[in-house]
């Protein structure tokens, strides 16, 4: 294997390098297995080896525009040299992919936040993974030493008010909730009131994934973005779109919709581990272009981190041992 990152090995003091690369088992093994004794078997790389590549790297919903860059990559450099082991390969395709996800690492906390509260909006689908991202969201926050406050916004069933309840108390944060079947906009209203008279530094607001029909689901989306600008209209607001890196090349259109409606400003890709379509991230990265704020690769608080690009290439490739 390569010799690259090594001292990034040295500082995974809690495992988490490990345990992403555990996760993305099933998408690195869907790109990459089989493939070494494939190229050193024969000739150098030649057509059917290529192809074989790009039929993987759509396997692995990487998407048509990120495979193609990363072909048209492949191709150049084997113009340029002999690509003649599956060491060459790698490197190569670590090189182009690091490069197509460089430009989404943006991590949160480098968000220079000019009026506290900063509030953070989490949205996206049912199930995807929000309330739980919000309880390790919290934890992290934490760790900057920042004053948080919850929102319970997802009104729409009285579990998922409890489920975030309960995140606070793990997290021994404050929650402010309504009865279920209440007003969602008026929840995050009475939590951006309650954090101000609190001094705290960031607001995390859940939000229903369901509501009736989709146009329902963005129209309050809508009315939540209005009443958090007519609070303060000089707040800073983080729009964390979450996605189940398993839906595959389904969250592209799930970014699209949310997008237009409310404008996305960061994505939360979670449930990593147990996907064979973790390469969705580059075809949202090549497509978009919206900061990838972190990634989950399971249901506990230490599942989470913020993204960077060159491990997660590494995790995914399994590059430094
Ligand atoms: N394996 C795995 N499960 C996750 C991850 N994030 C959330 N989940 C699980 O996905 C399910 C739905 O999560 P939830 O936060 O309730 O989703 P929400 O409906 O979007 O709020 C729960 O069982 C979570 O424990 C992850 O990164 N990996
Ligand atoms: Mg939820």
């Amino acid at each position: 294997m390569l010799e690259i990152n090594k001292d990034k090995q040295d500082s995974d003091t809690d495992g988490f390098f490990q345990r992403l690369r555990n996760g993305l088992n099933k998408t690195r093994e869907g790109l990459l297995g089989g493939l070494a004794n494939m190229v050193s078997g024969s000739e150098g790389i030649g057509d059917e080896e290529l192809e074989e590549i790009e039929s993987r790297l759509l396997m692995a919903d990487l998407g048509i525009e990120a495979s193609t860059r990363l072909m048209q990559g492949l191709t150049k450099e084997m113009k340029r040299r002999k690509l003649s082991s599956y060491d060459d390969v790698l490197s190569c395709l670590r090189r182009q992919m690091v490069e197509i996800l460089m430009p989404v690492q943006a991590p949160i906390e480098e968000i220079f936040v000019i009026k506290k509260p900063f509030v953070v909006l989490v949205i996206g689908v049912n199930g995807v993974g929000k309330t739980t991202t919000i309880g390790k969201l919290t934890n992290y926050f934490k760790g900057f030493d920042d004053k948080v406050l919850l929102a319970a916004g997802d009104t729409f069933r009285a579990a998922a008010i409890e489920q975030l309840e309960s995140w606070g108390s793990k997290n021994e944060v404050p929650v402010v909730s309504h009865q279920s079947g209440s007003d969602s906009a008026a929840v995050i209203y009475d939590a951006l009131q309650s954090a101000k008279a609190k001094e705290c530094d960031v607001v995390i607001a859940d939000t229903a994934g369901r509501l009736h029909n989709k146009d329902n689901l963005m129209q309050e989306l809508k009315k939540i973005r209005r009443t958090i600008s007519k609070f303060d209209d000089e707040l800073d607001l983080e729009v964390l779109l979450v996605i189940d890196a398993g839906t595959g090349q389904n969250a592209i259109s799930q970014l699209r919709v949310f997008q237009e409606a409310v404008g996305v400003t960061g994505i939360a890709l979670t449930k990593l581990d147990g996907t064979a379509k973790g390469g969705v991230i580059f075809a949202l990265a090549e497509t978009f272009g919206i900061p990838v704020r972190f990634v989950g690769v399971g249901e506990q608080i230490e599942d989470f981190r913020a993204f960077h690009a060159e491990s997660f290439v590494d995790a995914m490739l399994d590059i430094e041992k």
